[in-house]
């Protein structure tokens, strides 16, 4: 007799930020766990997959993970779009750890084995001023990171992008009833921003990568002036210039600068890059597991991409929770064209919440040798800590108009 799926539960917890996670159970007493967390939108996604996936999920094979794919999104008749694809994320990733478990084999040697010893990942530098961040870049260094982002405050502009307190980690999302506001100047930006980077090449050197977001907030020609003036700097990505769904804007900065780029972070589907991977206006794909329909969809995208010469550089900020984290790490450790990834370390209680394998050392990550993801959800303790409504910020310019956050 066939297994078959049980039970389908959801789970929203929030161990010092939201996380919705699907954790299933099949006949046969395995169980699987996946990500469907969307950054202040979470119980859109709860709601989606409690109401509408998990009646479908139980009694379904738990092996076809193909044929539910195709069921979840031909099935929705509504294709795409960042709840939809978070909820086939979370049954994917689920469904990927069961068919693990059951070979008895961590979830990189079912795609094949591994492509390389470990996966090397970028820490968060970031700071008040540049000096802050000349400090924070040492310590990451110290620590054995190889890559490091940077990012500082814009004198004259409060809340930027990237700056935090918290010397660990940058947490964009605000508990509240509405969304923090905060200021933008593209041209103060622009006016400082080159001097980080002379900074940290200045006093730690070209032997690590240095990489930046500029969070969507450039027009095409803005972008290509920046990535043009920084090339001395030998940045590894400027991350997101201008907003990803215009695609063509990306010929414009590929016409002006080799300052590699790159996007994907927003994105849901394959066909939301199709173009900016085919005609090479993008060197890193940044799509994730959980926004970009799970283990098999982000698959075929990096495949895809690979045709191309591009890279991966999966989405790893801390509202990836680790079990995104870990397939992330399965996938990055076992595909040919695997190019960085973002690691941004969870809190305590989050790590108490999500107990996993994966491991740190000496700037790369192991997705270790757990049979699945390796990931599980303390569901005792996931209950402590229940769901608090949080918004993203949004961002204005000084004259009071909407800019992109
Ligand atoms: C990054 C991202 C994040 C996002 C966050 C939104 O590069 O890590 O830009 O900081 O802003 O994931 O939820
Ligand atoms: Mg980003």
């Amino acid at each position: 007799m066939t297994d078959s799926i049980i039970n389908a539960k959801v789970i929203v917890t929030c161990p010092g930020r939201n996380f919705v996670t699907l954790r299933l159970e099949t006949s046969d007493g395995l169980t699987g766990v996946g990500d469907g967390t969307l950054n202040g939108r979470e119980l859109a996604v709860a709601t989606y997959l409690q109401d509408y996936i998990c009646p479908l999920l139980v009694g379904r094979d738990p092996e076809q993970i193909n044929d539910t794919w195709q069921y979840l999104y031909r099935g929705a008749y509504w294709r795409r779009g960042p709840v939809t694809m978070c909820a086939i994320a979370a049954v994917d990733m689920a469904l990927w750890d069961i068919k693990a478990k059951r070979a008895g084999m961590p979830l990189y040697q079912l795609l094949g084995g591994r492509a390389r010893n470990g996966v090397m990942v970028y820490g968060h530098a970031n700071g008040r001023d540049i000096p802050q961040v000349l400090d924070e870049v040492a310590a990451y260094l110290d620590h054995g990171y190889q890559a490091v982002r940077v990012q500082v405050a814009i004198p004259g502009l409060d809340a930027v992008y990237g700056v935090s307190e918290n010397r660990t980690f940058y947490e964009p999302a605000t508990v509240g009833e509405r969304p923090q506001e905060s200021t933008w100047s593209t041209e103060a930006y622009l006016r400082f921003i080159p001097s980080l980077f002379e900074a940290v090449r200045e006093r730690h050197g070209f032997g690590f990568r240095l990489l930046h977001d500029a969070h969507h907030r450039l027009t095409p020609t803005e972008a290509a002036k920046l990535g043009k003036r920084i090339e001395d700097y030998d940045l590894f990505w400027l991350e997101d210039p201008t907003p990803a769904e215009d695609q063509d804007a990306f010929r414009i900065i590929k016409q002006h600068t080799v300052t590699p780029i790159a996007v994907g972070e927003v994105f849901n589907t394959i066909w939301d890059c199709q173009r900016l991977i085919s005609e090479r206006l993008i060197d890193f794909i940044r799509v994730t597991p959980v926004h970009a329909g799970g283990v098999s969809h982000v698959k075929r995208i990096a495949e895809y991409a690979d045709l191309y010469g591009v890279r991966t550089g999966f989405h790893g900020a801390t509202d990836m929770s680790p079990v995104c984290l870990a397939a992330a790490l399965h996938l990055d450790i076992s595909l040919p064209n695997f190019g960085l990834q973002e690691y941004m370390t969870h809190t305590e209680q989050t790590n108490e919440v999500f107990p996993h394998s994966y491991r740190f050392e000496n700037g790369f990550l192991h997705p270790g040798e757990e049979p699945g993801l390796g990931v599980d959800i303390d569901e005792k303790l996931a209950a402590r800590y229940p769901y608090r409504k949080a918004y993203l910020p949004v961002n204005r310019l000084l004259d009071g108009s909407m800019h992109n956050w």
